[in-house]
This record gives C-alpha cells, sequence and structure tokens, in this order.
C-alpha cells in the first residue's frame, strides 16, 4: 500500500481572472504533488475556485451576469490556464457544487449541535473586498488595515463561533507542533495573534444571499470562508466516512499566500476542534509576487496573464522561472529580463547545452552507441558522488518548501557536468586509440548523471523531462527506481539532442 499524501491550493475567486499569483501557488503544489509520485506516495492534490460571497456576487452585477454564470466562466479560465501549465490535480472543486453544500451544511449543523455556533446580533466595519468585520480599533482611518479602501458600519443578526473558547486549545496545538504553521515568522505572527485574544466569530450573513443557507434559517447565508475552508474536507467527501476522508485527512500541507493565512491557521483548525475532527499537519503561506516593483492590480493594468507567458517563453520556463527565481516563502518582483536570463542563462546555457554537447560528442566518438564504463577514476567518483548526493539535498529542500534550494542543488550537479567535460577533454581522449575505454567512462557518466538530473527534474518542469530522458534513450517514465546510479545501458543509441530552449534576445525584451 502507498503511504498517502494529501496537498491544496486555496480555491480561488472567481470575480478575478487567474494571473501569476494564482498560478504560483498551484504550481508549486504541482511540483510537489509531482515529486511525491515520483517518491511512491499516493497523491490527492486538490485545487477549484470559490464561486460564493458578496464579492462574487456584487462582480456578477456589474457584469450583468447572474453569480452562478460569472463562476461557470471564470472558472474555466482557471482550469484552461491548469492544463496550460501542465497542473496534475486530481480533483478541481467548486464550492457550487451539490457535494459541498451538502459538507458545509453538514459541518455547520454539527458544530451548531454542539453548542458553539449561536444566534447573536452583530454590528462593526466590515470590509466588502476582504469580507471581513474589524473593530473601530483595528481600522486605520476608518480603512481596512488588510487593504486600505474603505469599510461600512454593518448591524445584522448574525449566527457566532465560538473561537474565544477554543483559544488555549489552539495554542498549545501550534506550540505543540512547530512544523504546523510555516515559515516560523509566519509562525510566530499567528501565535501574536492568537496571545492577543481571540473574538468569537460572524459566521453568517443576512445582507446578500449568494451563499449556502444556514441550516434551518434560511434568511442567513454562511460566511463565505467557513464555506470556503470547507472545501478541503468536502472534496474528500465528507460528511461520508470511509474512503478518501479517511485516507487522506488530516491534509499534509495547505499551500496559501500569506493573505490568507489567519484564516487558515486560526478559523480552520479552529473550526475543525469544534467539529471533533484532526486538524491539518502543515500550513505553509508563501510570500507576494510584485511586478516590475509594483503591487499587481487591475486599475495599474500591469496583471502579469500566465497564458501569455506560457505562449511567449513556453510552459516549462514559466514553471522554472517562478519556482527559481524567489525562495519560496519570500516575496518576489516579476520582470521579463529576469525571466530572459533564466531561460538564456540556466535553461539554454547550462542545462541545454549540457545535453546538446553531450549526445553530439557520442555520436561523433561512438556512433551514438553508448558503451560499457571502464574503471572509474577520483573525478569519476566525485561527480558521481555528487550525482548521488543531488538526490538526498533535493528531498530534503522539497520537504522543507525549498522549491528554488532544490532546483539550486540540481544545477550544481549540471555546472558539475559541464565542469567534468572541461576536466576530462573527451575531444583530447577521442584522438589516442589507446584511450578509447576512458573516453567511454566519461561518455557513460556525463549521460547516467543527466540522466538522474531529468529523473528529478520531472517534478519541476516534466514535459522537458521527458523530451530529455527520451533523448538519453530511457524511455520509461521517470520514478524512484530511476534515481539509481547505473540506469542507462551499453549499447543503447542515443542521438544528438535538439536544443530544448533556444536563446532569447536579451534586448529585444
Ligand atoms: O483568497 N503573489 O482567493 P483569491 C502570490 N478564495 N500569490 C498570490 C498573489 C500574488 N500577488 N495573488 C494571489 C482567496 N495569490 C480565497 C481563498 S481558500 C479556502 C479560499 C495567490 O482568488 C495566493 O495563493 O484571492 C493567495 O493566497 C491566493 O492566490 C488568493 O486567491
Amino acid at each position: 500500500m502507498k503511504p498517502a499524501f494529501y496537498v491544496t491550493t486555496p480555491i480561488y475567486y472567481v470575480n478575478d481572472v487567474p494571473h501569476i499569483g494564482h498560478a504560483y501557488t498551484t504550481l508549486a503544489a504541482d511540483v510537489l504533488a509531482r515529486y511525491k509520485r515520483l517518491k511512491g506516495f499516493d497523491v490527492f492534490f486538490l485545487t477549484g475556485t470559490d464561486e460564493h460571497g458578496q464579492k462574487v456576487e456584487k462582480a456578477a452585477t456589474a457584469a450583468g451576469e447572474t453569480p452562478l454564470e460569472l463562476a461557470d466562466r471564470v472558472m474555466k479560465r482557471f482550469q484552461s490556464l491548469w492544463e496550460k501549465l501542465e497542473i496534475s490535480h486530481t480533483d478541481f472543486i467548486r464550492t457550487t457544487q451539490e457535494r459541498h453544500k451538502k459538507g458545509v451544511s453538514v459541518l455547520f449543523e454539527r458544530v451548531m449541535e454542539k453548542g458553539d455556533i449561536y444566534l447573536g446580533e452583530y454590528e462593526d466595519w466590515y470590509c466588502t473586498p476582504c469580507e471581513t468585520f474589524w473593530t473601530e480599533t483595528q481600522l486605520i482611518d476608518y480603512k481596512c488595515p488588510d487593504c486600505n479602501r474603505p469599510t461600512e458600519k454593518l448591524k445584522e443578526e448574525s449566527y457566532f463561533f465560538r473561537m474565544s473558547k477554543y483559544q488555549d486549545a489552539l495554542l498549545a496545538h501550534i506550540e505543540a507542533n512547530p512544523d504546523f504553521i510555516q515559515p516560523k515568522s509566519r509562525r510566530n505572527e499567528i501565535i501574536s495573534f492568537v496571545k492577543e485574544g481571540l473574538r468569537d466569530l460572524s459566521v453568517s450573513r443576512t445582507t446578500f444571499s449568494w451563499g449556502i443557507p444556514v441550516p434551518g434559517n434560511d434568511k442567513h447565508v454562511v460566511y463565505v470562508w467557513f464555506d470556503a475552508l470547507t472545501n478541503y474536507i468536502t472534496a474528500l467527501g465528507y460528511p461520508e466516512e470511509g474512503g478518501n476522508f479517511d485516507k487522506y485527512w488530516p491534509c499534509d500541507v495547505h499551500l496559501i499566500g500569506k493573505d490568507i493565512l489567519r484564516f487558515h491557521t486560526v478559523y480552520w483548525p479552529t473550526f475543525l476542534m469544534a467539529a471533533g475532527l484532526p486538524i491539518p499537519k502543515r500550513v505553509f503561506a508563501h510570500g507576494w509576487w510584485t511586478v516590475e516593483g509594483q503591487k499587481m492590480s487591475k486599475s495599474l493594468q500591469n496583471v502579469v496573464e500566465p497564458n501569455m507567458l506560457v505562449d511567449k517563453y513556453g510552459v516549462d520556463a514559466v514553471r522554472y522561472f517562478l519556482l527559481r527565481e524567489v525562495p519560496f516563502g519570500l516575496d518576489g518582483d516579476f520582470s521579463h529580463q529576469a525571466l530572459v536570463h533564466r531561460i538564456n542563462s540556466d535553461l539554454a546555457n547550462d542545462l541545454g547545452n549540457l545535453l546538446n554537447r553531450s549526445t553530439a560528442m557520442l555520436g561523433k566518438y561512438f556512433g551514438g552507441v553508448l558503451q560499457t564504463p571502464g574503471e572509474e577514476t577520483e573525478l569519476d567518483k566525485a561527480y558521481r558522488e555528487k550525482t548521488a548526493a543531488m538526490i538526498g539535498q533535493v528531498d530534503n529542500f522539497i520537504e522543507e518548501m525549498a522549491f528554488s534550494r532544490a532546483l539550486q542543488a540540481i544545477w550544481e550537479v549540471i555546472s558539475a557536468g559541464n565542469k567534468y567535460i572541461d576536466e576530462t577533454a573527451p575531444w583530447t581522449l577521442a584522438k589516442d586509440p589507446e584511450q578509447r575505454e576512458r573516453l567511454s567512462t566519461v561518455m557513460y557518466y556525463m549521460l547516467e548523471s543527466q540522466r538522474v538530473v531529468y529523473t528529478l527534474l520531472s517534478a519541476f518542469m516534466p514535459k522537458t523531462a521527458q523530451k530529455g530522458l527520451c533523448c538519453l534513450g530511457w524511455p520509461e517514465e521517470a520514478s524512484a527506481e530511476g534515481l539509481a546510479w547505473g540506469g542507462l545501458k551499453p549499447g543503447t543509441t542515443i542521438a544528438k539532442a535538439e536544443a530544448l530552449f533556444p536563446r532569447i534576445e536579451e534586448k529585444a525584451e
């Protein structure tokens, strides 16, 4: 039986079209999912769309559509982008689906039956874009402290969740599980927030109707965050026992942006505690992308559209760039110039060139037929050991969600490959008939190390990895077994590789 692994992305609002921020989280989740599959895990990878709430209702009105028409239209844009980016999700959940609505009602009812949801009255300052209530003291000049937009005072009958009751239990959980909230800076932020005291949380609305009705009182709709967070279990079939829910819950990691950390590490775990359900093992909040130094926004017209990037640079270049450029967890800045630079230096020069020159040499010296390697020298040994060490390093880095460091570790072996060629100088060996065996060994090490490199790269750049492996006479899919040294069989014919990544003129950008 394969061990289970469950990874999720946020479910994205349908009032906005997908941009690189959404692509980023989803790509990271995809790399993790592909990597875990490679390592033999049974992976459930969930993404989807968040379709209820006032924000969506307002956007639909503005577009002259019903909320569901808007959701149907925008949801397809997310799905087609995921296809284009080669996202390998297991399921795509929409909060308007019956399976989800049923699960949310049951969860709400169960918490209510327990006495942890009660009817009260609410009066506070509401930020519509953030769907969040604030106390007067939290406001900055009567504006939302998160987004700096105006808030309005709302009074309504509301159901409340007794979040205050779970303050100590949550704090104890965070303290007992140092990996629950990552990175560490985010964990500290949440610890301080919880220590300041948790208020009961309003979990229903009466001022609009686009949502899931509160069980037994359809004047109210369930608060959009109670609704949305529950997707992580309704997609597994909750409330049904057995099946996927038992297999995959609690989740191994919720990947999110830092903007929605509090919802995932305060609200969500306390809802689950109240329902008597296990808490996710880990929540990892990555950093924020700006564009050429500025916040991405519709009004600045600087939103980077991932479809356009893929059309222009290719899917794997985009996948590589987003995960390589910025340490996961830190903020990053997008620029075409940086992307083109990465393509030219890392992909065309280092990676592509190594494959190209090594397969060309095999063609020239041995008619493209891989020879049995001879005795191993110190130089060969160092190169083989560096290749083997990379496997463990990548594993550790991916475990820490340090995707850019994992790629760096892979690139160190690629650079070592280029250096190995320079040091062994196959062109000199080729001139000496006495050195045929030595030349065979060099060729074998050069190509075999790359086979291991492409096997690991399959998590990051699936198409390129497949091309590379195929080129190296390895027609099988990348697998954990393929990480062992010695996979390439002498006698295999290896043709000269085409350029994997053509260079891009930097000036033109
Ligand atoms: O918050 N940089 O949906 P959302 C990096 N529906 N990541 C970014 C980003 C940026 N500039 N912009 C967006 C919601 N993201 C809720 C979630 S989950 C139960 C409900 C990514 O459409 C990042 O993952 O506003 C962020 O957390 C998410 O998109 C917000 O997506």
